[in-house]
């Protein structure tokens, strides 16, 4: 384990040299706000997803029982946007790949957002722990698909051919979130845990920077527009817009990278 960082004027910066065997591990945690700016609508914002419709009618299992037509619809148009014009990486986005790819320890970028938009950025070793818009999951035989188009009841399993049986791959309110074990896994031996554009209030994510400090004893970071749920438990904190915040902090996190012997 690399000697803990120090926050030096507001800063993250290593000390000393490491091996690449004991070089410090980062985990990044994204929400909704990193994709604002790519013209993505949050969801807890004033015009966010959650005050034109409601959470219980096309994001939870119970909805889509009930009314399976109007959350395809829902879904549908937001993977039309994703895929439209003028929806691209923004310089947040573009920012993490140079992390991962010159930080000399491990970096996991795990994100809530189910848009394409980090490994469109360049980012490789992501987890969508809420899952992905653009691809489908057999209710029959829990067949996952790649899917940029519109989904209906009227779609077939392309592996077991069930009709009706397809729903959007995403985690709903209620549902376990995908890849908990290596989530948690990677948090209890982090040493630096990032959180950038999320507002705090959904949970199992809104309690992992609880979970870095707590079993990892990491250092604590919060990028965000504004302070969020969570902001006091965090060591450091930059607020403004990620497109700002998020390659400046990178910027400096990587000059005061510690050098691998
Ligand atoms: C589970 C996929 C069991 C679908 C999503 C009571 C207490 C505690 C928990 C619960 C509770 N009752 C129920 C629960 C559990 C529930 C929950 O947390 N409910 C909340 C509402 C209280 N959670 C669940 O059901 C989860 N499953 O708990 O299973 C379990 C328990 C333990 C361990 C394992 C399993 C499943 C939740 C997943 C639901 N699916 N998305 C879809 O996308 O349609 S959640 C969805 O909403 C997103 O994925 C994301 O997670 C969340 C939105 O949060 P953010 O991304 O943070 O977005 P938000 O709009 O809130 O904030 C944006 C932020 O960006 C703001 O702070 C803003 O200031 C900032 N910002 C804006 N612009 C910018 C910016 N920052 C920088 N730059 C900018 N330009």
């Amino acid at each position: 384990m690399a000697d803990p960082p120090v926050a030096q004027h507001g800063r993250t910066v290593y000390h000393g040299s490491v091996s690449d065997r004991n070089a410090p591990s980062i985990v990044i945690l994204t929400g909704a706000g990193i994709s604002k700016e790519s013209g993505l609508d949050t969801f807890r914002d004033a015009d966010g997803i959650w005050s034109k419709v409601r959470i219980e009618d096309v994001a939870t299992p119970e909805g889509f029982a009930r009314d399976p037509d109007r959350v395809h619809e829902f879904y549908n148009a937001r993977r039309r946007q994703l895929r439209g014009d003028g929806i691209a990486p923004n310089a947040a986005h573009q920012a993490l790949p140079r992390l991962e790819q010159d930080w000399p320890g491990p970096v996991l970028l795990v994100t809530q957002n189910i848009d394409d938009l980090h490994e469109r950025g360049g980012s490789r070793n992501v987890i969508h722990m809420h899952g992905e818009l653009q691809k489908a999951r057999c209710q029959a035989c829990g067949a996952v698909h790649a899917w940029p188009g519109d989904m209906s009841r009227a779609d077939s399993c392309p592996a077991c051919a069930s009709m009706g049986m397809l729903r959007v791959h995403v985690v709903w309110f209620g549902e376990m979130p995908f890849e908990m074990d290596r989530i948690y896994q990677s948090l209890s031996d982090c040493d630096l845990f990032i959180s950038v554009g999320t507002s705090g209030n959904v949970y199992p994510a809104a309690g992992f920077v609880q979970e870095a400090r707590l079993q990892a004893a990491a250092h604590t970071v919060e990028l965000n527009l504004e302070p969020s749920e969570g902001a006091t438990l965090f060591a450091e904190q930059h607020y403004g817009p990620a497109t700002e915040i998020v390659p400046a902090y990178v910027r400096d996190l990587l000059s005061g990278a510690p050098k691998v012997a």
